[in-house]
């Protein structure tokens, strides 16, 4: 009943014995007396050595343990021993086991689809990770429990869970309450169009599209600041690098002061403490991922610049000044989007921006329009790398003004009475903004497909495994 060791930390015991449960990552027979062994736990490697010895390990035991098929769980107990090569890499322990007892806990009983990629190998030796790009993503995705275990897929959740875990401390620590709203919904959340329906008893039900009626309702119900962290169905048929069916949605909303430029400030103030924790606790991670999906570090601007805020209209203006018809730009599109971005890398080197005050024509119906000029609003998007992760607005919180709204987007206040009774009942001044969270972390590390940042992925295609 001895705890069991990690991989990470077997360089403290150097001389003594350990008891550790890893997977075979490979194994190679030399001879009838030695067996050298690389074991894997989740990112990191460790050489094991199995030396056939008098009275300890028999040359039978050596014979079977030369068997044992790559990726079978073992337990093993042996001694640590400093090695004579030096270790350029993180995750491959600069010690060696010497095993002295071996036994399987689980083996693998189908043939893999593909072998998890040598983790320990340095870059441009014979080379499995290269090997292992060239698997096609859908024949990952089926495969994803053998394509999960390699070192790349256990840093990038790790930096998922990460994310929503910086998301918390940071909402937490600046007096929001976390709240879980209903995923089954009576009505559509967002725009019609891209809703799921589910039969529910004798009639249907709608997979919410965002929480945002429910986080809107919390504020009208004086909860002040609020988040959620949960999934959110959209019923878009958009095969793209960066539209899912199912993502998670990392959504907030606040009461405010005087101004939505209070929300903005803190959205940013959040993204910032996601930035810098993931940069400061996760280097290892973000270099294991780096090994397989090579980036140029992500940028943002700090000091007394700050974050770069641009209005829809000078982001329009970039894009116009670099070559662009002003005709097109009434909606910024994927491209474009792109192109920003590139154009504000090269003037204003950070991969990390704001635009404010968007068309009122192009944002949904609880969009609050700019007092002075009701063509604008007072909303706004956040960019990594040139591609939207967070959509946001102040809201309307006068009942009047909110029906007109809907009407004029037609949407029916009768279809969402709840809501707008909120209102009615009196709701103070509030915004909020709701982020995806897989789009973050694909940005971050730019993996350059959002099915690469989610562990089971959905979209059109797939709703399996
Ligand atoms: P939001 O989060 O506000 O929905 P988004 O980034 O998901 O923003 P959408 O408004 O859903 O953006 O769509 C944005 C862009 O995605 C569109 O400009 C369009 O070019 C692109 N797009 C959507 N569906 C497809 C598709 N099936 N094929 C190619 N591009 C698409
Ligand atoms: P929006 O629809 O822009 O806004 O969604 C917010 C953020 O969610 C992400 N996102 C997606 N991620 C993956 N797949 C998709 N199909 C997808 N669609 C959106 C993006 C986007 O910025 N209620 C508002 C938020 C608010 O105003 O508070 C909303 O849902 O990162």
């Amino acid at each position: 009943n001895r705890a069991r060791n990690q991989i990470s930390s077997l360089s403290n015991f150097v001389e003594q014995k350990v008891l550790l449960r890893a997977r075979v990552q490979t194994l190679r027979a030399q001879g009838t007396k030695m067996v050298f062994f690389l074991f894997r736990q989740r990112i990191d490697t460790v050489q094991g050595l199995l030396l056939v010895e008098e009275g300890k390990v028999s040359k039978q035991m050596a014979k079977w343990a030369g068997n044992i098929a790559d990726e079978t769980i073992v337990l093993i107990e042996g001694t640590v021993k400093q090695t004579q090569e030096a270790v350029q890499s993180a995750t491959v322990s600069d010690v060696e086991i010497h095993i002295s007892q071996l036994h399987i806990i689980a083996e693998p009983q189908m043939k893999l689809a593909f072998s998890v990629p040598d983790a320990s190998r340095p870059d441009g030796m014979e080379d499995p990770e290269k090997q292992f790009k060239n698997i096609l993503l859908d024949t990952r995705l089926n495969n994803r429990v053998i394509d999960l275990r390699t070192p790349t897929n256990q840093a990038i959740f790790k930096l998922q869970a990460a994310v929503s875990e910086l998301f918390r401390q940071f909402l937490g620590s600046n007096g929001f309450t976390e709240i879980h709203s209903p995923k089954l919904q009576g009505a559509a959340t967002e725009s019609g169009a891209s809703v799921f329906k589910v039969s529910y008893f004798k009639g249907s039900a709608f997979l919410a599209q965002s929480p945002q009626l429910a986080k809107q309702m919390a504020i009208a119900a004086d909860f002040e600041r609020v988040y959620e962290i949960g999934p959110v169905f959209r019923a878009e048929d958009s095969n793209t690098h960066r539209h899912l069916t199912e993502f998670i949605g990392l959504d907030l909303e606040m009461a405010i002061e005087e101004h939505y430029h209070e929300v903005m400030e803190l959205l940013d103030q959040l993204f910032l403490h996601i930035f810098k924790g993931l940069r400061e606790s996760h280097r290892k991670e973000i270099e294991t991922v780096g090994k397989q999906y090579p980036a140029d570090e992500f940028k943002w601007r700090e000091g007394p610049e700050g974050t770069l805020k641009l209005t829809f209209a000078q982001a329009v203006d970039l894009l116009v000044e670099d070559g662009v018809e002003r005709s097109i730009l009434d909606d910024i599109n994927t491209e474009n989007e792109k192109r920003l971005g590139r154009i504000v890398k090269a003037k204003y080197e950070t991969d990390y921006f704001i635009i404010d005050k968007f068309p009122m024509e192009l944002r949904p119906f609880y969009t609050m329009p700019d007092p002075n000029d009701h063509t604008v609003s007072n909303s706004y998007d956040f960019f990594m790398r040139g591609e939207e992760i967070l959509s946001g607005a102040q809201r309307i919180h006068e009942p009047g003004l909110l029906m007109e709204q809907m009407r004029g987007k037609g949407v029916d206040p009768e279809s969402m009475k709840g809501y707008v009774d909120a209102f009615r009942l009196g709701c103070p001044p509030h915004g909020g903004g709701g982020i995806g969270l897989e789009r973050v972390l694909m940005l971050f590390l730019k993996l350059n497909n959002i099915r690469r940042a989610t562990m089971f992925p959905r979209d059109p295609k797939r709703l399996e495994p």
